[in-house]
Formats: structure tokens, sequence, C-alpha cells
């Protein structure tokens, strides 16, 4: 019998504030959880991941066999494709799903095998000209969750098997035994792909032609188009749109926050901090900008430790950046910041972005407002 903690019925989702997301750059402890159903408290020693389908040989792994295989460490945001879902539906229009504010995000250090070792260990039995076309499913049957009797996901086979995406099954978060609540005793990690394809607590992990069959690749976490807007209109179009992979660039503002008066520094300068996330394959974030003026005007933020970024761009091409802005402002009531982020890749916020029923994939401007300036 597992034993579970929280229930389907209250399953654990929970952010921190953004002001103490962006107080550092791994993210630890406070880290967002977000779950469909109960958390499993699973036996590390007796757990198998199940590896099948079109594999020249179905492999049952403990978790000594994945710490076997080489070791590869990825730092990288994790992000639930709601994030900042609370401003799509203030700013643009009602949504549905849980009001998360912009801490459904942490950036994390992962350590595990790659997806891509292990598959290889199985042996793909599918020709490379297939692999775009295919798929790696993962699943967890332990834990029951609101909509279905397990979790689920996949992505396209191609990207598991790319030497330079860094598919993992993380055995390790910030270089200790992951938590139960984070997936205790392995869980998938998908760098720059919507944080529902990082399967917690997996358990199988099968090769084949059609996605994942779980509710939530199937009937949620797409961007359904703006004229879908209601649950029965989305009922005839669930099966035309595709499941939500990679994350657009995104940017935030941790500090100063919400309603907050602010003191000017000697110079009239407000001090404000926030986190920037690139597209999904391209990273880093090259520039992020912050304007006191509606976006009239905007002014570069210092991106933090920037000189990583530049040095070592591929291992911190998933990550995100931690950014601060001296911003000019007068005395004043009822002020507004924006953040706009651009990455690698030239992708840079816009203003707003298209509403789509159920919130996902927000990435409008980042914006703090009914600032008092003192
Ligand atoms: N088995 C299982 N895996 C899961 C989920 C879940 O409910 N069950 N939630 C997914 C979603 S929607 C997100 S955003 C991330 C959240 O990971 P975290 O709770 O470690 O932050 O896990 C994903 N993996
Ligand atoms: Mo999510």
């Amino acid at each position: 019998m597992a034993v579970f903690q929280h229930t389907v019925e209250e399953p654990l989702n929970r952010e921190p504030s953004s002001t103490k997301l962006v107080e550092n750059y791994v993210t630890e402890k406070i880290g967002y959880d977000r779950n469909h159903g109960p958390i499993p408290v699973i036996d590390g020693e007796s757990h198998r991941v199940t590896i099948d389908g079109a594999v020249r040989s179905t492999l049952s792994l403990s978790v000594a066999d994945l710490q076997a295989l080489p070791q590869h460490t990825v730092v990288c945001a994790l992000q639930c494709a709601g994030n900042r879902r609370h401003t799509m539906r203030t700013k643009l229009h009602e949504v549905q799903g849980v009001d998360w504010f912009d801490a459904a995000v942490m950036n994390c250090e992962w350590t595990g095998p790659r997806l891509r070792d292990v598959l290889l260990k199985a042996g793909v039995s599918l020709d490379e000209k297939k692999w775009k076309d295919a798929h790696a499913a993962f699943a967890c049957y332990t834990a029951p969750t609101e909509n279905s009797s397990w979790y689920g996901g996949s992505i396209p086979l191609d990207r598991a098997m790319r030497d330079d995406a860094d598919v993992i099954l993380a055995v390790q978060m910030n270089g200790e035994t992951l938590s139960p609540n984070h997936g205790y005793p392995v869980r998938v990690i998908v760098p720059g792909i919507a944080g529902a394809r990082s399967v917690k607590w997996v358990e199988r992990v099968t090769v084949q032609m059609t996605e994942s069959e779980n509710y939530y690749q199937k009937y949620d976490y797409k961007v359904l188009p703006p004229d879908i807007d209601s649950k029965e209109a989305a009922e005839e179009v669930w099966d035309k749109v595709p499941a939500l992979m990679g994350m657009p660039v995104n940017s935030a503002i941790g500090v100063p926050t919400k309603g907050s008066r602010v003191e000017r520094d000697r110079d009239g300068h407000v001090l404000v901090k926030g986190y920037a996330l690139p597209g999904c394959d391209s990273g880093p974030i090259t520039k992020v900008e912050v304007s006191g003026d509606d976006g009239k005007t905007w002014q570069q933020a210092t991106i933090l430790d920037q000189d990583k970024f530049s040095t070592e761009p591929s291992k911190f091409k998933w990550a995100w950046c931690l950014w601060e802005a001296h911003v000019r402002m007068q005395p004043s009531t009822g002020k507004k910041l924006l953040s706009r982020a651009t990455d690698q890749g030239g992708n840079q916020q816009q203003e707003t972005c298209e509403w789509n029923l159920r919130g996902v994939a927000y990435n409008g401007y980042g914006e703090t407002d009914e600032i008092e300036v003192v």
C-alpha cells in the first residue's frame, strides 16, 4: 500500500512570493509545487522504471541502475504552463485554472542519467528517420489524479534522443536526493518544455508512435484558439490542437511588490528586481529592459552574473537569469513598472499575448503596479 501526502480533492499547489523567489539564483526549498493528485511517498529501494515499447530489450531499472549510468547535471528553469495566469485573467479576460501569480517557476540544478543514454541502453528499434514522429511517453501509475487514475505526458522522441536537449531522469535536485513532492525517487526533467511533461515519480518510459494518452497531454495544457471560450467549445477541439511543448520568452518583477511604498535613493532611482526566462530552445537571455513610464521609454537592466551566460552559453541555455535596474522616478502614487526580456534567439516579450481559455503560456510584459514612490 502506497503512503500518500495530501489528497486528490486537495492536492498541494503553492508558490512563494515573487520577492522571495528572486533572492537566489538557485531555488532551494521554496520552489513551487504543482500536483494533480496526492504525493506518493515511495520506497526508493524497490522502485523500478520500465523502459519499453519500440526498444530492442525491455528494461526494468532500479535507482542504483540509473545512478550507474553517466550522470549529467543541468541547470534549468522548471515552469508550470500556468505561470502568470493571474495576469492573463486580470488584464485580458477570465480563464480556467489555478490562479498562479509569477512564481510557478524555479531554477534548479538537476542530476541523473540522460534519457538518451537510458534509451540507447534499451536500444531504440525505430529507424532514425521516424524519431521526429515518434514519442517518448512517461507514466506514473502510483498516484491517482483529479481527472484520471494516473499521470503521464510525452515529448517527441527526437528531443529525447538529442544529445544537446539535456532531457534527464533526475535523481537529484540541487545536489540532494529528490524530496517526495518534487518526484522522489526519480522524475523526468525536460528543459525548455512546459513543466507538465516533467513527470514525477516516473515508473515507465515507452517509445511509441502516438503521444501519451494521458488526460494532461490530450485534454489540458494546450493553447486553445482565442474563439474557444467555454468548456463545451473546448471539447470539440482538444483533439485538433497540439500539446503545449516549448515555453515562450518571459520575465517578471519581484521587487517592488504591487501596492508597496518605495523610497528613492539619493539620485532619485528606484531599485527593480526580477527574473527572465528564455524561449524553449533559444536561451540564454541576452537582454532585459525596464520601463517606469508605461512602456514609452525603456532602460537596460543589469543581468546578474552575466559573464557566466556569455562564457558558457550552452550550460545556461535553459536557465533563468536574475536582473536588477535602478529606474529614475518622480515621487508619485499609482505608478507601474514593466519588464521585457530578449533571448539569444531574438525572441522578445511583447506587451501582451493572445488570450486562451486555460490561461497557459502567458508572457506579456512583467508588471507591478499601484506603487507609491517617495
Ligand atoms: N506524476 C506527476 N507528475 C507531475 C505532475 C503531477 O501532478 N503528477 N504535475 C506536473 C506539472 S503540471 C508541473 S508544472 C510539474 C511541477 O513540478 P514540481 O511540483 O516539482 O514543482 O510537475 C509535473 N509532473
Ligand atoms: Mo503545470
